[in-house]
């Protein structure tokens, strides 16, 4: 289900009892069937000769939403099975007349739920929301609600088993009871087409029933059929990078309701540039990994979103990159509300089993849950499949059925992805990925200037692609610890990493598509902010970190930080 945010809701946040369980004997019995004793049951013992080896109540708590990783230090490189329970108390009247959902914002990577020992569902995916209906199993009451989280890499895994950002555990995102009428807007999502039509669709669960469509900035009050693509021809104020108007949009359907708050805004290509409302844009962007500004622990709901998006606004970037999975819900509504464009990101990173039937299709639904939860977005300009895949028959016939679904779902955004470039010093860089006939921007993760090339060399590269795309560097940049002051060619000081952003910058202007120069369409250096990633490991410098930010894990500002802000100012 999606819009759930403009939904009634129970949270379940708070202190959930957690039972470790590397060997995961909570579900498995000694010969590896699944057992009928497990945790799941949330068994206690009911006479003191009872046999019960596990016991939540007496158990430790984490909180939810959370990642186990930085709240008990036993668990920070953990990688396995992890039970929470919850008990949830029903009050007499509750979801009497209704159904209710309970519903997971994400929980990395793979779940169980159960209620009062009964096995309910399975999700895969550890970054996407999911829902599951517990109608009539709520009665007035006590009830056992336990999710068993697992979070061991796998190779048919997505991602699988290697990444460069920590690999946080548990229910990291809000979880919570959502109760709506019998006959309910399952999906509904409105937003503009390339050629500026309003467009969407609704799905309604429960009986087949007409749905009320009203948006008054765009004369519409009407009735729309579910499963059917709608189209009207309006001209509402349009939202745009930097002018976020939001407008009201009302559905009803029978009992069930929802108002949202939606922008207008094109989008498309035209040759090597990018249009945003029929303007050529060049993208001022950053790239952000969903980490906290402090301490060091993803980051979920709208505080932290907030905080992240005040850095992004300080930089004075009209963009951001959403790496390299699917982002909270309230990422993009604060997008939405800030004006800056959004670039949405699927977790098939590196090399994942491309050739396995079932790994597409878990890719698919986990495609699926990001673009249904998020297609009204004005700020969502992209829907990016992948990071950094290798370049193999395979892997490009994985891919292109990825972008075909994503336009499937959404052909009024760009589908887009971000390749490898081979790593050469050659100051005339030609992409050639047959990836780039699938789909709509050739997005590049290029290192000049740190894992390969002379930094004196930068400036006068030039980029081209076979496709005659727009090019964006999805990724640039290099590390550089916070405090540590020297020589520009001193490596890991500030001086070094605003040395390789000011010749980068001058590059990039002098390869951009919207003045004429070339095919570059926009940028979203890496990162943000310093992010854990195990794989870091020098000493004294990078202890754990990626360093590569412009803010240190703290929200510091390094010299590059105020090289950025002053290109895009
Ligand atoms: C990349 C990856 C990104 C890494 C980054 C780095 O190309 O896409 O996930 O963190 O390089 O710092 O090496």
């Amino acid at each position: 289900m999606s819009n759930v945010l403009l939904r009634d809701r129970v949270s379940l946040d708070g202190d959930w009892n957690v039972i470790v369980d590397p060997y995961d004997m909570g579900y498995v019995g000694i010969l590896g069937d699944r057992t009928n004793r497990g945790f799941f049951r949330d068994f206690r013992p009911r006479h003191p000769g009872d046999r019960v080896e596990y016991d939540f109540d007496a158990s430790p708590t984490l909180t939810v939403p959370g990642d186990w990783n930085t709240q008990d230090e036993r668990l920070f490189y953990y990688e396995g099975t992890v039970w929470y329970r919850r008990k949830i108390n029903v009050a007499p009247g509750w979801f009497e007349d209704g159904r209710v959902f309970l519903y997971v914002g994400a929980a990395n990577h793979t779940s169980r739920v159960f209620l009062d020992g009964e096995e309910l569902a399975i999700h895969v995916g550890g970054f996407s929301p999911f829902a599951v209906e517990l109608t009539g199993r709520l009665d007035p009451g006590q009830h056992s609600l336990v999710i068993q989280v697992d979070n061991r890499r796998e190779p048919d895994r997505i991602p699988a088993m290697r990444c460069d950002w920590w690999n946080f555990g548990g229910l990291t995102r809000a979880v919570e009871l959502v109760s709506v009428p019998k006959i309910f807007l399952r999906h509904a999502w409105v937003t503009m087409s390339p050629s500026g039509a309003i467009i969407g669709g609704v799905e309604i669960d429960g009986a087949d029933a007409p749905v009320e469509l009203s948006i008054p900035a765009c004369g519409i009050d009407t009735t729309v059929n579910p499963g059917e693509r709608f189209e009207f021809a309006a001209s509402p104020e349009r939202w745009s990078p930097g002018a976020p108007v939001l407008h009201d949009v009302q559905w009803s359907c029978e009992d069930d309701q929802l108002i949202d708050e939606v922008g207008f805004r094109t989008v498309r290509t035209e040759g090597e540039k990018i249009l945003v409302n029929d303007e050529v844009t060049f993208l001022r962007g950053i790239s952000l990994h969903a980490e906290a500004t402090h301490g060091g622990r993803r980051s979920q709901g709208a505080d932290d979103a907030s905080e992240l998006y005040d850095h992004v606004e300080r930089l004075g970037a009209n963009f951001t990159r959403l790496a390299h999975y699917q982002h909270d819900e309230h990422m993009l509504r604060e997008a939405d509300r800030r004006g800056v464009l959004a670039w949405c990101e699927m977790p098939v990173y590196w090399s994942i089993a491309f050739d396995e039937p079932h790994v597409l299709e878990n890719a698919i639904e986990q495609l699926d849950e990001l673009i249904l939860r998020d297609r009204s977005r004005a700020s969502v300009i992209f829907w990016s499949i992948a990071n950094e895949t290798p370049n193999t028959p395979e892997r490009t016939a994985f891919l292109s059925q990825l972008a075909s679904r994503a336009r499937q779902l959404d052909d009024t955004r760009l589908v887009s992805a971000a390749l490898l470039t081979p790593p050469t010093a050659a100051t005339d860089q030609h992409v050639d990925d047959p990836l780039g006939a699938a789909i709509d921007t050739v997005a590049v993760n290029q290192y000049l200037g740190w894992y390969y090339g002379e930094r004196s060399d930068i400036a006068t590269t030039t980029w081209s692609c076979p496709h005659g795309k727009p090019i964006i560097f999805t990724e640039f940049g290099a590390g550089a610890k916070a405090g540590r002051h020297g020589r520009p060619d001193e490596i890991w000081t500030e001086e070094f990493q605003a040395a390789v952003y000011e010749a980068q910058l001058v590059m990039i202007n002098a390869n951009r598509s919207d003045l004429g120069r070339g095919p570059v369409a926009g940028i979203s250096p890496w990162i943000l902010k310093d992010f854990r990633a195990p794989v870091r490991v020098l000493p004294g410098i990078q202890d754990g970190y990626n360093r590569k930010g412009l803010l240190s894990e703290e929200g510091d500002e390094k010299l590059a930080f105020n090289v950025l802000r002053e290109f895009y100012q």
